[in-house]
């Protein structure tokens, strides 16, 4: 094990709050997904006074169920939650100032923060790639236009040299539990109003975009030796699913063509989803933070990347699998790779996933191997404290 300098710890105040998150819901859940996430370690693992800025409690809602939508201030898990409305009420900020990516803050925050002595520490939090430009751009400051303040941006990523992934402390444990614990997975089946499919079928989990090889690969299923039970959460992939059912579905609904068990799950809370991934032979999943979590998983998955103007998601996806691929023998190797491409080019092959369904023994050590290379290097947050408190 690689040994970890400690994490310096920041004395809490009640008067001005330790760090201030804000995030703005562009589209989907990633943003929120992140900021959740990240506040609510901040305040439970480093006893932080954390304040969480959201400017949309629909998006926040669905993956964090108890949250009142009819307060403005509320606190959940010892992160104070705010509504990030249009018009700023006047706060004094704290002592770090995380920006979720890129959001802007709102200027007389800014302007406040200027103000004050010492300067509160301001971080980007910025967006996750395995492009090898992350550790040469991680933690660069960019001194504002005309306010004494400076900006660092905090690139998340795979290696030493970059901002990291967030990983909890007890995940692992947490995972090796549940997975452990008939009890602990009946009642998570019992709470999803569902049960557990049969030993002899795969179980496989599709969270993704807007895909019309998902048609593709529900046909293959169809058709597999194998029975296939898929969970698939209410998301963008209902149109998709709906035309293979030929009806309109809702959660609970259940769609079954030859070989083929598709569940409609309702969106689950974050942590339940977590289960939802370490259950699965397989994982499909999107964005960033699904995908990160489907990598502490350590199960098999396929990413939907999110796509980007002129294809520039295909360099970070391919910057992605070289580094996942270095350790994966090259046949493997060259099936997870195809079935990869043909998932984000949005077509798909029988073959591919007979392909893809012959490796997924190897996948499987792969993805054992490399939670547990990946864990040695130090969380997101641990890199993030330290660093802001080398600023204070
Ligand atoms: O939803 P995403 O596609 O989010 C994003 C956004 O597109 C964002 O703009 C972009 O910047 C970013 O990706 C790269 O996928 P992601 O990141 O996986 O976030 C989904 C979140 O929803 C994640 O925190 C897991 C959570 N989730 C649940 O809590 N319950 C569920 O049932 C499901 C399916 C997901």
């Amino acid at each position: 094990m690689l040994s970890r300098p400690p994490v310096p710890s920041v004395t809490t105040s009640a008067a001005r709050p330790d760090w201030d998150v804000f995030c703005r819901v562009i589209d989907n859940f990633g943003d929120i997904g992140v900021c959740w996430r990240l506040a609510r370690q901040l305040a439970g693992e480093h006893a932080l006074h954390v304040r969480l800025w959201v400017d949309d409690f629909d998006s926040f809602r669905l993956l964090y169920p108890e949250l009142d939508p009819g307060l403005s201030i509320q606190v959940r898990q010892g992160v104070e939650i705010r509504r990030w409305e249009n018009c700023f009420t006047p706060v004094v900020p704290a002592r770090v100032v995380v920006e979720g990516f890129a959001c802007h803050l709102p200027e007389s925050f800014v302007e406040h923060m200027a103000h004050l002595s010492p300067h509160p520490v301001w971080i980007n939090l910025d967006h996750l790639s395995a492009e090898e430009w992350v550790s040469g751009w991680h933690l660069l400051p960019s001194p504002h236009p005309h306010l004494p303040l400076i900006k660092y941006f905090f690139f998340p990523g795979f290696v030493v040299g970059t901002g990291g992934l967030l990983r909890e402390s007890t995940l692992r444990a947490r995972r090796l539990q549940f997975t452990g614990s008939t009890d602990l997975r009946a009642v998570w089946w019992r709470e999803l109003g569902s049960s557990a499919p049969p030993a002899s079928a795969l179980l496989v989990s599709v969270f993704s975009y807007d895909n019309p090889a998902l048609g593709d690969l529900l046909r293959a299923w169809e058709i597999s030796e194998r029975p296939i039970c898929c969970l698939m959460p209410l998301s963008r992939t209902q149109p998709v699913l709906e035309a293979f059912a030929g009806r309109v579905l809702g959660s609970g609904d259940i769609v079954r063509r030859g070989s083929l068990e598709v569940r409609v799950l309702p969106f689950v809370d974050q942590d339940r989803y977590d289960c939802l991934l370490w259950l699965c032979d397989l994982n499909f999943v999107r964005g960033e933070d699904s995908f990160v979590r489907a990598q502490w998983a350590a199960r098999p998955m396929v990413w939907h990347i999110y796509p980007q103007q002129a294809a520039a998601h295909l360099i970070k996806l391919d910057a992605f699998l070289a580094h996942y691929c270095a350790q994966l023998p090259q046949a493997s190797s060259v099936v997870l790779r195809d079935f990869w491409h043909a998932w984000n080019a949005g077509r798909l092959e029988t073959k591919a996933w007979c392909k893809l369904a012959t490796a997924l023994p190897q996948l499987r050590e792969h993805a054992l191997r490399w939670d547990a290379e990946l864990s040695l290097q130090e969380d997101l947050l641990s890199r993030l404290v330290r660093f802001s408190c080398s600023k204070l």
